[in-house]
């Protein structure tokens, strides 16, 4: 009995570590460890006696018959690292005097003194994981009223299309008609400055005829002011002045008409009737003093029309540029409705919103679904950065990335392009902008539309 007694008096002595101790196993493979004669290696590869188990000799290609020590390259070693989180280290890192797991259990053998941070660590990881949660339900609770403000955003821009779609139909018809108005006072004008343009070129040959012009002798004789002039108006519009108690009969009045039925006004000017009336030879308007008052009345009336035709296309413009207005309004708004806002309308808010970062000599600014936009420190040039594309996430979370290209042409590089990736926090802010190879830039937008519920994680062992 005292052989045993030495021996392990020696053992202990002399600090001796038995590495043949299953170490560096997590729970789940202590099954493949248990103690028999024979040791099959995990990949089924090969059969060999337990002693060759952590014999410090690599049996096994997949390196299973060497857990606890470093022998195998491709080895790894289980931390089991109570307090904190386990995790899985190279093998060939065990007893390197190097301390890897947070439990000391890589550094069973070697000189190094290592201390149990798990415990601390495991603190640590608890204080910050319960932060992210207080954050992300913060955000949460932020992105419920952003998901109300957006789905609001959302019917006042629906409204508003609504209104300017009626109101453009309004305009639209509105514009049928100044249309039209403009097309009567241009033929009034026409019709008017036409008929003031041939009476100046009547050159009157009497004092008494220079007191008239063709116009107002036309209208005088035309009675019924339907624009033409007929025999049966002549006779009772005209004197002979030899013997005023005679009309003119109905052939002579054809005759001074030159043969026709009836004139209109430019006709008549052609006739013998006006010359007649103009020199005095003969005839004149039995009317005679209703001829005078015309005459200012039809300057007045030429003045105007022009100023009524100037109205029309005055008024006219006005109303085909408003309905241009009201067009690239409906069209903007169209635009907006047409982009997707999440799931719930959540990133709706950042629509009407633009971001700035200053990073170095540059001033960043990201308009969601609009542009990226950077700005020198001297501010004298803006560069386009992208416009909006798409989001741009994986699958099944599209929503966390948003894509903008078609920016500026970059000097012996690629068009400009920026990608975003949306994180949840508490705060609508961009948080950064890098340029990790030229003329491509990444941006990260801090939002609560962007958090998420979170989904159970890795847990820490909760025991300590
Ligand atoms: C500008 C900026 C930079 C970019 C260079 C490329 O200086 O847009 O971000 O790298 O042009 O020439």
């Amino acid at each position: 009995m005292q052989y045993p007694i030495v021996i392990a008096v020696t053992v202990w002595l002399s600090g001796y570590v038995d590495s043949r101790k299953i170490r560096g196993i997590s729970l789940a493979y202590r099954r493949f460890y248990k103690e028999k004669p024979s040791f099959l290696c995990i990949d089924g590869s090969k059969l060999i006696p337990f002693t060759q188990v952590n014999d410090d000799y690599c049996d096994c290609l997949d390196g299973s018959d060497e857990p606890g020590t470093a022998a195998c390259s491709n080895g790894r070693f289980y931390c089991t690292n109570l307090g904190f989180r386990p995790y899985y280290i190279a093998s060939s890192r065990v007893n390197d005097g190097v301390c890897d797991c947070c439990d000391t259990s890589d550094e069973y053998n070697s000189q190094t003194r290592c201390n149990n941070t798990c415990r601390k660590l495991g603190q640590k990881e608890r204080a910050e994981v319960e932060n992210q949660i207080r954050s992300m339900n913060e955000g949460l609770h932020l992105k419920r009223q952003l998901i109300k403000d957006g789905i609001n955003m959302w019917q006042e821009k629906q409204n508003q299309l609504k209104d300017l779609k009626m109101a453009s139909e309004r305009l639209q018809r509105k514009l049928e008609t100044q249309r039209k108005a403009k097309q009567k006072a241009d033929t009034d004008k026409d019709t008017l400055t036409g008929l003031q343009r041939l009476k100046a070129l009547a050159v009157p040959r009497n004092p008494q005829a220079a007191a008239t012009s063709p116009l107002s002798v036309f209208q005088a004789l035309d009675a019924n002011g339907d624009g033409s002039l007929t025999a049966e108006e002549v006779q009772a519009g005209v004197a002979i002045l030899e013997d005023k108690t005679r009309s003119l009969t109905h052939a002579e009045a054809i005759d001074l008409l030159g043969g026709f039925g009836q004139v209109g006004f430019s006709g008549f000017q052609e006739t013998l009737l006006w010359d007649r009336l103009r020199t005095g030879d003969g005839l004149e308007v039995k009317d005679g003093p209703k001829m005078k008052p015309h005459e200012p009345d039809s300057e007045a009336a030429v003045e105007a029309a022009v100023q009524a035709a100037e109205d029309a296309t005055a008024d006219l413009k006005k109303v085909e540029d408003a309905l241009e207005m009201m067009k690239l309004e409906i069209r903007d708004l169209e635009e907006a409705l047409s982009a997707d806002y999440g799931a719930d309308k959540e990133f709706m808010y950042l629509q009407s919103q633009c971001l700035e970062l200053t990073v170095y000599e540059y001033t960043y600014t990201l308009c969601p679904f609009n542009q990226v936009t950077q700005r020198n420190s001297q501010g004298e040039q803006t560069i386009v950065l992208g416009k909006w594309r798409s989001w741009d996430g994986p699958p099944g979370n599209e929503h966390s990335k948003m894509k903008f290209d078609r920016g500026e042409p970059c000097w012996q590089g690629p068009t400009r392009s920026t990608l975003v990736t949306l994180t949840c926090g508490t705060e609508t802010v961009l948080r950064s902008v890098k340029e990790p190879s030229k003329c491509q830039y990444v941006m990260e937008l801090q939002t609560p539309a962007a958090c998420q519920p979170l989904t159970p994680r890795r847990s820490v062992h909760s025991e300590l």
